[in-house]
């Protein structure tokens, strides 16, 4: 077998309902993701989550933005950025990793998104593929060849870090049931899934 991890992303309060970024239906996929870990967990495998973790200045706020609306897209450094409303501001209740996931369950937690000059949707990089997060070493440190990811969101930061994924070279599954996507124009999820499908993530 090949050793295998588990990538929690972006289980974090601010995209559950109520959140500052609430993904709809976002909370129905964490009764799967803590079902998977704690098999994972058993199999003595790998099981990692990410975390958006924003300094409250960061760059894809749109309140950081005078005259800017919220889902305007601007040019950031030369990179298209959606601006967002302000979430998972670093050490906030927003911020922090569901209640809901046994915390022994996640071996490591990889924050992105630290620098206000950039985000990132991807756990690996930013979105100007300049600064590594550590994931991809930590994986490698670990010998794991196989990465399995659920979270939120489908169309952001669960695609970005699956196609980073087969980038680097992993083999990559998602689980799609427990996946949900923001949909700021109707459709993206599922365009989303086509992508990385075309990229050879397998989508279970
Ligand atoms: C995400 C938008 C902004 C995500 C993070 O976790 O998909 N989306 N920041
Ligand atoms: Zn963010």
């Amino acid at each position: 077998m090949p050793r295998r991890a588990l990538l929690l992303v972006d289980l974090q309060n601010d995209f559950l309902p109520g959140g500052a970024l609430a993904v709809p239906g976002g909370d129905a996929v964490v009764a799967p993701a803590v079902e998977l870990a704690r098999q994972f967990a058993a199999a003595g495998e790998l099981v990692i989550a990410s975390q958006d973790w924003h300094p409250p200045d960061h760059s894809s706020f749109a309140v950081n933005h005078p005259g800017h609306k919220v889902g305007e897209v601007i040019d950031l450094h030369g990179n298209s950025q959606v601006l967002w409303p302000a979430h998972c501001v670093q050490n906030s209740f927003g911020a922090q990793l569901a209640a809901a996931i046994p915390r022994q369950l996640v071996q490591h937690v990889i924050q992105k998104g630290t620098d206000r000059e950039i985000d990132s949707y991807s756990a690996f990089f930013d979105n100007g593929q300049l600064r590594a997060t550590g994931l991809a070493g930590l994986l490698r440190e670990h010998g794991v060849e196989e990465l399995h990811l659920l979270g939120l969101a489908t169309d952001y930061c669960v695609k970005f870090s699956a196609l980073a994924a087969r980038q680097l070279g992993f083999r990559t599954v998602l689980h799609q049931q427990a996946c949900r996507g923001v949909n700021l124009q109707p459709g993206d999820s599922e365009r989303a899934l086509e992508e990385m499908r075309q990229a050879g993530v397998a989508i279970v």
